[in-house]
């Protein structure tokens, strides 16, 4: 059984991140979200087939041709035209029931084992308390009557994942479905035509980790979430005077300075740099050949590859792009104090993120100057830079 996995998006609602990158590359507890989708999926597949269009490059160099000695088949979408046109584009390599995975969603091995255990075509479903803004799955017994999307009078609470079991006959099917509402090839409307023709559907239920990570703050729930599984490993070079409490991980090539205090679960990559006197609190990842120095405090965060944080920082609830700067004194803002979850700018729009702790986004490469004040829910673009002493109070700069 093969796993074709759907890593041609975008990622437009997760810029900046995605600026410099596919989304399935945005990397989540020390490595790239897609990496993980492969990872749950790896006991049950014999091979891989990746859907890739938008930085595919950045995917391929990163993968290779196998992954945990299943070898991988690319295909390129150039132009994302939906689900189901994504999964048509496996047909060619696929010859027997296979499953058909989003590549940035965190999913446990039992999730797809249910998946791949099932005996006809499968949704994944979990129960939700609102399930009005999914895709709701309607059953009449054990089989699935239909999938609607958002709808105001829900069938059932049973959201659809997006996570399926097919056999090769959906390509059929997939070949005959229309454009939606939406003007996208929908894979929900091609197991419609399938259920229409009597064909057997299950749902299978989830009561597991499941989450989809498609604006940037829930990569920090995905990170959260992940890094729990982490257990405590000191592989680098740890000084005399640095204190390591709980699930931390310092990789080979990983250096702590004396005077450090870190409270896991924090995963410090090969190459990163810590200390002297910093305090890391978890859920952080210190990516690697990233640096926190003196006197910086970092919680609950991301620091990509070569992000350096140097003297004086709070770093709170953000996510600071690879090899992005913050200049001596930088403070991050992530809590309101009306008490208010904080917003953030989703395609020009602001969101209420529903948390009430949330730091700044940056960019990759992202300088600011000394004592610049970052406010909750900012993100700085590609290119941006702030004036020593500035409070950014909005977003700026490019891909936003
Ligand atoms: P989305 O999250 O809906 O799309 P996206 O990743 O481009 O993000 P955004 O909406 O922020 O621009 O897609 C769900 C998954 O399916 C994701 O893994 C990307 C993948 N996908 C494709 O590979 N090809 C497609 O044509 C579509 C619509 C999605």
């Amino acid at each position: 059984m093969k796993a074709v996995v759907l890593a041609a998006g975008e990622g437009t609602r997760m810029r900046p991140l995605t600026a410099t990158r596919p989304k399935p590359m945005v990397p989540v507890a020390g490595k790239p979200l897609v990496e993980h989708v492969l990872d749950a999926a790896a006991e049950h597949v014999d091979g891989y087939v990746l859907v890739v269009g938008y930085k595919a490059d950045a995917i391929r160099d990163h993968l290779g041709d196998a992954h945990r000695g299943k070898p991988i088949t690319y295909v390129d979408q150039d132009e994302q035209r939906g689900t189901a046109h994504a999964i048509g584009k496996a047909d060619p390599h696929v010859d027997e029931r296979f499953l058909a995975l989003n590549g940035d969603v965190v999913i446990d091995d039992g999730l797809v084992a249910k998946l791949a255990n099932a005996d006809s075509t499968a949704i994944a479903t979990m129960r939700v308390d609102d399930p009005r803004s999914y895709g709701v799955v309607g059953r009449d017994g054990d089989r699935v009557v239909d999938i609607v999307e958002k709808p105001d009078d829900p069938p059932s609470n049973l959201a659809n994942l997006g996570l399926y079991a097919f056999d090769p006959a959906i390509f059929e099917y997939i070949e005959r479905t229309g454009r939606s509402e939406r003007g996208e090839y929908e894979i929900t409307d091609s197991i419609e035509m399938l259920i229409e023709d009597g064909d057997r559907v299950v749902a299978v239920e989830h009561d597991g980790a499941w989450l989809d990570v498609g604006r940037p703050w829930e990569v920090l729930d995905a990170n959260e979430r992940l890094l729990e599984h982490c257990s405590r490993r000191l592989d680098g070079e740890i000084e005399d005077g640095a204190t390591l409490n709980g699930d931390v991980v310092v990789e080979e090539g990983a250096r702590v300075r004396s005077g450090a205090y870190v409270e896991g679960p924090v995963l410090i990559q090969s190459g990163a740099d810590v200390g002297p006197n910093a305090y890391v609190r978890g859920a952080t990842v210190i990516g690697p050949d990233a640096r926190v120095g003196n006197a910086v405090e970092v919680k609950n965060s991301i620091l990509l590859s070569g992000a350096s944080a140097g003297h004086l920082s709070y770093v709170g609830d953000s996510i600071i792009g690879a090899d992005a700067n913050l200049g001596a004194g930088t403070k991050v803002a992530n809590l309101r104090h009306d008490d208010q979850s904080v917003q953030m700018a989703v395609k020009g729009e602001q969101v209420d993120t529903g948390r009430r702790k949330l730091g700044t986004v940056l960019a990759d490469g992202v300088k600011t100057g000394i004592n610049t004040s970052l406010n909750a829910g900012t993100k700085l673009g590609v290119g941006a830079m702030t004036r020593p002493g500035e409070a950014v109070m909005s977003d700026r700069g490019d891909g936003v």
